[in-house]
């Protein structure tokens, strides 16, 4: 079945107030929509790329990828990813060129399964229908009260866990919204902190000292993503399990931050990772050193994968997405049910893309 084309479209849902994390303000969601199409069945994956090169993102795909792919055969998922690979190798098996390749290798995984008219999940092998799931936030732009309101929101839709930011202006500052969300929501619902790669080390040492007794499922990032050393040295000094991946390219760096033996919960970010191809060689590296596995936002595609993986420890929820979506997922007992339709069983309302689509 020969690939007939790949279409993209530009989303942008403005942030009012924008939020930010301890390295970023984010002004807007900008999506980019990735469709390929085959034997008259289109097959679909978004990337998240907030207000950060949009139209590059887009554009590698329109411009470069496209030229590469059309025309082959859209079974041939593995070797469309491989020679996706060796046509960026010149500028880079990475950045901006990686979310391409991973959009199309992940929209071919849709496009197969929605031909063959069953959820990705059971093509994998899915040995749940419903996985653990914490809502994340606590953007450190939120007034206490504004964190507050969100920890309370999803605990009373049920969640099980939930994820804050840290690296605000102080270590005080941390420490004290850490542990007022802990005493709102109680010892027995997980509460997870994300510091974006702030801190410099001697901070995330005494941090972590700090919270020892907060019952932190995880520290994410506390480090700049390369610093290894830092993450061993922390890794030391603190009880606290350490979470990163999400900003790694490619199979490569996992490998590494799992042989540095620092890591404890490892995160693949679906389009940074080289897609459904290099999640699942992620998921199963992790899996085979006996290390948990908590997937970086793209939440309607994790949860295709992660149903396939027992070290899954839960995927990332944020609200962002859902009034754009024809069928939101559902949460049920505090977890995530494992969708039933088709594909990964993405799709976008007609009106969200008409209010939000960019024309270019
Ligand atoms: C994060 C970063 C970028 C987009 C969404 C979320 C954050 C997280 O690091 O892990 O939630
Ligand atoms: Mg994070």
């Amino acid at each position: 079945m020969k690939i007939e084309n790949i279409a993209t479209r530009w989303l942008r849902i403005p942030l009012t107030p924008p939020i930010a994390d301890s390295t970023h303000t984010l002004n807007a969601i900008d999506l980019i929509l990735v469709e390929v199409t085959a034997g008259g069945v289109t097959g679909l994956c978004y990337m998240l790329s907030f207000d950060y090169a949009p139209a590059v993102l887009k554009g590698f795909v329109d411009q470069e990828l496209k030229r590469h792919v059309l025309g082959l055969d859209a079974d041939d998922i593995r070797g469309i990813f491989e020679r996706n690979m060796r046509a960026c190798e010149y500028v880079g098996q990475c950045g901006i060129a990686m979310w391409g390749i991973s959009a199309i290798d992940t929209a071919l995984w849709d496009l197969l399964a929605r031909r063959l008219a069953v959820p990705v999940s059971l093509l994998w092998g899915r040995h749940v229908n419903a996985i653990p799931v914490y809502g994340s936030g606590g953007w450190v732009s939120y007034s206490e009260n504004k964190l507050g309101d969100e920890v309370r929101g999803y605990l009373a839709r049920g969640f099980r866990g939930v994820k804050m930011k840290i690296g605000g202006p102080s270590e005080d500052w941390d420490v004290a919204r850490v542990k007022m969300v802990r005493e709102m929501i109680g010892p027995d619902i997980a509460l997870m902190v994300d510091a974006n790669q702030a801190l410099p080390l001697a901070r995330a040492i005494r941090t972590a000292r700090r919270l020892e007794d907060a019952g932190l499922t995880w520290i994410e990032e506390p480090l700049p993503r390369d610093d290894i050393e830092g993450y061993q040295r922390l890794a030391a000094s603190t009880s606290i399990p350490l979470a990163a991946g999400e900003r790694e390219y490619g199979v490569e760096p996992f490998r590494r931050l799992i042989a540095a033996r620092a890591i404890s919960v490892i995160q693949p970010d679906l389009l940074r990772v080289g897609g459904v191809t290099n999640w699942r060689l992620v998921a199963g590296l992790a899996e085979t050193h006996r290390l948990a596995l908590a997937p970086h936002f793209y939440r309607e595609y994790d949860v295709h994968l992660a149903a396939c993986y027992p070290n899954l420890i839960g995927i990332e929820w944020f609200d962002w997405l859902d009034p754009l979506l024809v069928n939101p997922l559902e949460i049920r007992d505090g977890l995530v049910v494992v969708p039933d339709r088709p594909g990964f069983g993405v799709q976008f309302r007609p009106e969200a893309l008409k209010e939000y689509e960019v024309r270019t």
